[in-house]
């Protein structure tokens, strides 16, 4: 197993950055911390995980929605992108390894086709729905510098920044 990262928390201002596209240039960097993201994600434990999250601002996910008694499914993703999403939607429940322990229910298109490199450079196209849907969304999101708490009411945002300040302070 790769070595872990330390998970950044809100207000890490590389959270609310834009991050970069991934280029030629980065292959070696990226190949080294694909592994190192996934082992990230399994041990918080989490069902995916944005480089933004671990301070490194370039447009790389990773996921894993496979179930606990299901085979292991991991998934690297280079500079992906939503192409097409449907005019259905889709509520959920969310959490974030950024905002420990904070949950709401976000509304996302239900169906969403995803253009990513592979890290081998080949291009690849993905449709998904349901958790694997939101999941994508949730984490190309982090790429743009976009939290699931920005698609709640002003009202519910601040409830939960203050109480994730207030939790983290007292650790
Ligand atoms: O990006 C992240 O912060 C990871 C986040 C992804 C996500 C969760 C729910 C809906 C959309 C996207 C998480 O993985 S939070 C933890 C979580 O959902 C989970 C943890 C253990 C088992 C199952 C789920
Ligand atoms: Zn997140």
């Amino acid at each position: 197993m790769s070595e872990t990262m330390p998970i950044l928390y809100v207000p890490a201002p590389v959270l609310r950055a834009k991050a970069r596209a991934v280029g030629p240039a980065d292959a070696d960097r990226v190949r080294a911390l694909a592994p190192r993201m996934l082992a990230t994600m399994y041990e918080a434990p989490g069902i995916g995980l944005a480089a933004p999250q671990v301070g490194e601002s370039l447009r790389l996910i990773v996921l894993d929605v496979s179930g606990k008694d299901e085979t292991p499914d991991p998934m690297v993703l280079v500079n992906p992108e939503v192409i097409a999403a449907s005019k259905e939607l889709a509520t959920r429940e969310e959490g974030c390894l950024s905002l420990p322990n904070q949950y709401a229910e976000v509304t996302r298109p239900a169906v969403v086709k995803v253009r990513y490199q592979t890290l081998d450079g080949s291009r690849k196209d993905i449709e998904a729905d349901g958790l694997m849907a939101a999941c994508l969304q949730h984490e190309i999101d982090h790429l743009d510098g976009t939290l699931f708490v920005d698609y709640l009411s002003p009202l519910k945002r601040n409830m939960i920044l203050r109480k994730l300040a207030k939790e983290l302070k007292a650790r």
